[in-house]
């Protein structure tokens, strides 16, 4: 299939492409290099040096002997997407291309409207283009379990539920409650996908992903070939951030009294999800919702888990919960459904257990290197300041 990955630059686009070539699928990418840049003006960097787009793209020559045409540019801009859709043809569009920190956009104003209108523009445009341009492209856009909350219900994977108020029965969207202005702008992206679908007959894949852990994939068999891996308070998500805490011996870090319950998934298993939804599409004209995750636990489950892991690589690992810097449920009930990649064949490979001991492996040899960013690692980001 023909594959244009928006946002390949990132941490799940760049091991998506390396996934894709590898089953002999062609594709093409584009993306603005925001985070790069969003992270180093936080006075941070990936885990992995990470070389330049077009050394990664003669790196993938060279290592594994596909080619990725990549475009720099930014997806809010109309005449750009437009112009690499139609250069690239492709069959699917996978669309990573947002601003995906919560606390980047619970900095202040600027962040929040920046937030907002990167994310939410650049779905806009890519809705009407697809229309334009060629309807039966399926557009496989990736949100997050975060659009759901932490419901005191369980929570369904469809677009709409039945719901019955003073008597009456009718369909709702799913009910949303999002964390941060990112999470909201994930839940207004899905409304958009979900109204456009009923209007322009579109064919979407919206993925409810939950936070994605790892470093490994098999594809990446050098150095030059890593994907970005962020670990500061704004940047880094839970998992991956406990293990660079515990590499350089700091404290791993619950926020609050730690009962945050969520899906998580791994980046092996992330890829090969997305490879199978890609290879599966709906049918056309269907709007379809994925609960993509393998794994429930809180963070201080989390925080066990590293600590056990760094302790039979011989590193001494503590645990040190800290003031909550966000606005959240530190202890909630959690029950998401999850049938549509199974049924689809899907089975997990990697675990949470073994695959933290991965990562703090790969980490190891960039001690040094990690050391230069031992202050962006509390967090300092308050919803509430
Ligand atoms: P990332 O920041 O590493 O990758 C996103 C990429 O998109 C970056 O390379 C960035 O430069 C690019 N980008 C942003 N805005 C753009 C624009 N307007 N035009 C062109 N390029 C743009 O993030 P990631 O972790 O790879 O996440 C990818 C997607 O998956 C995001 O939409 C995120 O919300 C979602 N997601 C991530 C996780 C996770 O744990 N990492 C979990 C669930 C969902
Ligand atoms: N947390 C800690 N300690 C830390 C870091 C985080 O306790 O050092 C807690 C947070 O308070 C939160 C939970 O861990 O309760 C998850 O935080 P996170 O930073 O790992 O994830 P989040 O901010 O939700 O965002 C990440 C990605 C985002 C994606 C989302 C999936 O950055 O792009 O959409 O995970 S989900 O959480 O399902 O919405």
């Amino acid at each position: 299939m023909r594959v244009l990955i928006l946002g390949i630059d990132g941490y799940l686009g760049w091991a998506l492409a390396l996934r894709l070539v590898s089953k002999n699928h062609e594709v093409y990418g584009m993306d603005n290099l925001s985070t790069r840049k969003a992270v180093e003006e936080i006075g941070s960097d990936s885990a992995f040096p990470l070389p330049a787009p077009e050394e990664r793209v003669n790196a993938v020559k060279k290592y594994l002997d596909a080619d990725i045409k990549f475009y720099k540019g930014d997806i809010t801009d109309k005449e750009k997407l437009k112009e690499v859709i139609k250069e690239s043809k492709p069959d699917v569009i996978v669309d990573f291309a947002e601003q995906r920190s919560a606390p980047y956009s619970m900095k202040d104003l600027d962040h929040a409207i920046y937030t907002i209108n990167n994310n939410l523009d650049g779905t806009l445009n890519l809705i009407y283009l697809v229309k334009e341009i060629d309807p039966s492209i399926h557009i496989l856009k990736m949100g997050t379990m975060g659009e759901y909350g932490t419901p005191n219900f369980d929570i369904p994977e469809s677009a709409f539920i039945e719901a019955i108020i003073n008597g009456k029965k009718d369909k709702i969207f799913t009910p949303r409650w999002g964390g941060s202005i990112y999470h909201f702008s994930k839940i207004f992206d899905s409304y958009l996908l979900a109204y456009f679908n009923q209007l322009f007959g579109l064919t979407i894949t919206d993925i409810m992903q939950g936070p994605v852990y790892g470093s490994r994939i098999p594809e990446i068999v050098n150095e030059s070939l890593r994907t970005r891996f962020d670990f500061d308070e704004v940047w880094g998500t839970v998992v991956n951030r406990f293990c660079v805490e515990a590499v350089l011996g700091l404290p791993l870090t619950p926020y609050g009294k730690g009962g945050q319950t969520r899906g998580f998934i791994s980046l092996e298993d992330s890829v090969e999800a997305l490879r199978l939804l890609i290879e599966h599409p709906p049918k056309q004209g269907e709007y379809r919702v994925v609960n993509q995750f393998m794994e429930i636990h809180s963070v201080n489950e989390i925080a066990q888990i590293v600590k056990e892991a760094g302790e039979e690589l011989g590193l001494h690992v503590e645990i040190k919960h800290v003031e909550n810097p966000r606005v959240e449920a530190e202890e909630h009930y959690y029950n998401p459904e999850r049938r549509i990649l199974e049924s689809l064949g899907f089975t997990p490979k990697r675990f949470m257990r073994e695959e933290v001991k991965n990562i703090i492996e790969d980490l190891l040899p960039y001690k040094e290197r990690l050391e230069r960013f031992k202050d962006v690692i509390m967090p300092k980001t308050k919803w509430r300041k």
